[in-house]
């Protein structure tokens, strides 16, 4: 049997990020993916590598959504950058369509770059009609700030307050990713099922953030619910997965590295 798994998220064109960085995870972990593109995103080098960002039509995204759903029996879904609170609407329509075993949702309020009010729209939409649909969250330490409604994370104990609260916005399984801008020497993620907090923490490699490892985090975890894997293994093979892909990153001529997509050992 082939294992299929379905992700709707935007176009990074330097393919670090966005829906290029899930299709190779989708790939590297050996199922077969097909995406929908919500927004392209292509980074301006003659403006300090800002967003230059452009909409899909909504019609289009549904269009998109109909074609992957129609040819695929799919139960596994990742939503990563929607972008605008239209793309939402087409978007949680879409979804509800249909049943899914699992809607992992990549909260992406802002991607680099970009000033934080303009995600404000698109983040009260985003809580609205999306987190009620999804099963598996997994936010960046902003994302978690946002949507907790905390003003500073800075503590593994934050962290865990963050994940609890997030739980009680929706989603069953929480994954709040503490990053470089946790203060201290390991990247720590808090695991909340709803009942059990889990700290996974290992040494941070570098203090700068890498693009894509987000991406790269819920397209893996994605992948291994398609494979029929619990929701706490699919997430420690995610980190082991992001960690190699960090250190194996990709310097590129912006600021800022791209994780590779390589699985651990190989
Ligand atoms: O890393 C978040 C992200 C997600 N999706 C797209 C992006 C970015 C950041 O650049 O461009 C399409």
């Amino acid at each position: 049997m082939t294992n299929r798994a379905y992700v709707i998220a935007g176009s990074e064109a330097t393919g670090g990020a966005g829906i290029q960085a899930d299709l190779k995870a989708f790939q590297e972990l050996g199922v077969y993916g097909m995406g929908t593109i919500t927004c392209i995103v292509s980074f301006d080098p003659k403006n300090d590598w800002g967003h230059r960002f452009v909409p899909i039509a909504p019609d289009v995204i549904a269009d998109q959504i109909e074609a992957a759903t129609s040819c695929h029996d799919l139960d596994v879904v990742k939503l990563g950058m929607l972008g605008t609170p239209d793309t939402i609407d087409v978007v949680a329509e879409g979804l509800r369509r249909q049943p899914w075993r699992h809607v992992v949702l990549d909260p992406v309020l802002i991607c680099k770059g970009q000033e934080p009010g303009a995600a404000l729209d698109t983040d009260k939409a985003l809580t609205a009609q999306i987190l009620p649909l999804a099963t598996v969250i997994t936010p960046n330490h902003f994302e978690a700030r946002t949507l907790a409604g905390m003003e500073s994370i800075e503590t593994v104990d934050d962290l865990v307050e963050a994940a609890r609260r997030i739980h009680a916005l929706g989603p069953r399984h929480v994954v709040v990713k503490g990053g470089v801008e946790l203060p201290g020497p390991d990247a720590v993620d808090v695991y909340f099922d709803g009942e059990e907090a889990t700290v996974l923490s290992a040494p941070k490699i570098g203090d700068a953030r890498v693009s894509g490892a987000g991406c790269t985090f819920a397209a893996a975890i994605t992948a291994e619910l398609a494979k029929g894997g619990d929701v706490g293994r699919a997430v420690d093979v995610a980190k082991a997965m992001v960690r190699e892909g960090i250190d194996q990153r990709v310097t590129t001529h912006a600021p800022f590295a791209s994780v590779t997509t390589a699985t651990p050992g190989s």
